[in-house]
C-alpha cells in the first residue's frame, strides 16, 4: 500500500475516497510557484530567528531543524494555504460531522529539515487525545505544503498508508513505511490516525514544508493560536482566516467582548 499521488485537477470525490482508504495522499500542482515563493519570502526573517538546535536523541523533535509557528500572522500566503479549497473540502468531509462548532486551525508551523537531521519517531496527530474507544471519530486532518521539493533523501515525511485503520499496538515493518516524495507546490494530506514523522535527511539540501493541521472546534488546539496570532494581528486578517484561528463564537462557545473582537452567538445559533 503506497502513498497515492493525485493532481489538483482530480475530483474532490476521488481525493476523499483515496484519503479514506489510504489515510494519506499527495496532491501535485496544488499551490502556484508565486504563492510558495511569497510564503518563503514572508517567513525568511522569522526562520532566521530560529537557529537549528543540536540533536538530542531523547527529544521528540529531531535537531538540525528550523521551526516557526503562528504562520497566518506572519504571511498572507500562509493564510491562503490555510483556507485552500481542497483543505476545506477535506475538513468538511472528515471533521464537520463530528463537531457542532466546526473545525479550527490546530497547528501552523514552517518546518525545515536540515542535512544530517535524524528521522522523527512515528506518531499519530491524535495521540494527544487518548480518551475515545476505537474506532473513534476523526478528530484531526493534517496537511504539509511542499515549499521545497520533498524526497526520500532530504527528509520527506514518512507515512504508513492504511495505519489509520490499524490497532494502536501494531508496529509497521520497514516495507510498510513510505516517504512522501513530491515537487514544490504539492500538498500532502493525512488523517489524524495515520502514523507519520519527518524522514532523515542524508542529502546536502534543506527540506522545507509548512504543516497546517485542523481539529474539531471543541478540542484544545495543539498550538496556542491566541499567543502565536495575537489579537492586534488577528484583527487585520481576512475574516475567514481569523475565524479559523479561533476568533469567533459558535453555539455559545468562545464568545468575546474584546473591543476588536466582539462576537457572541446569534440567537438561532445557540442550539
Ligand atoms: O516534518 C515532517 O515531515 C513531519 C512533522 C511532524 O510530524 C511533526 O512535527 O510532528
Amino acid at each position: 500500500m503506497k502513498i497515492p499521488v493525485l493532481d489538483s485537477s482530480d475530483s474532490s470525490k476521488n481525493i476523499i475516497n483515496c484519503l479514506e482508504e489510504f489515510g494519506c495522499l499527495v496532491i501535485e500542482n496544488a499551490a502556484s510557484s508565486n504563492l510558495v515563493e511569497n510564503f518563503k519570502k514572508d517567513l525568511a526573517p522569522a526562520m532566521e530567528l530560529s537557529p537549528p538546535q543540536e540533536d538530542n536523541p531523547d527529544e521528540f523533535y529531531p535537531g538540525n531543524t528550523r521551526r516557526m509557528g503562528g504562520l497566518v500572522g506572519l504571511s498572507e500566503s500562509a493564510g491562503q494555504l490555510a483556507v485552500h479549497k481542497t483543505s476545506k473540502e477535506i475538513c468538511d468531509y472528515f471533521l464537520t460531522p463530528n463537531s457542532n462548532c466546526g473545525y479550527q486551525l490546530h497547528v501552523s508551523v514552517a518546518l525545515e529539515v536540515g542535512p544530517g537531521a535524524r528521522k522523527q519517531i512515528l506518531h499519530r496527530e491524535e495521540d494527544t487525545f487518548p480518551f475515545f474507544k476505537e474506532p473513534r471519530p476523526n478528530l484531526i486532518v493534517a496537511s504539509m505544503w511542499a515549499i521545497s521539493e520533498f524526497r526520500k533523501d532530504n527528509g520527506g515525511t514518512l507515512l504508513v498508508p492504511g495505519s489509520h485503520k490499524w490497532d494502536k499496538e501494531r508496529v509497521p515493518t520497514d516495507e510498510e513505511i513510505f516517504s512522501a516524495e513530491m515537487p514544490k507546490g504539492s500538498v500532502l494530506y493525512w488523517l489524524g490516525g495515520t502514523l507519520h514523522g519527518a524522514g532523515e535527511n542524508i542529502s546536502s539540501d534543506w527540506r522545507y514544508g509548512a504543516i497546517l493541521t485542523y481539529s474539531l472546534g471543541w478540542l484544545r488546539q495543539e498550538e496556542n493560536q491566541y499567543l502565536n496570532v495575537p489579537s492586534e494581528i488577528a484583527k487585520d486578517l481576512p475574516k475567514e482566516v481569523s475565524e479559523l484561528v479561533g476568533y469567533r463564537a459558535y453555539k455559545g462557545l468562545g464568545f468575546s467582548m474584546h473591543p476588536d473582537h466582539f462576537f457572541m452567538q446569534e440567537e438561532d445559533d445557540m442550539f
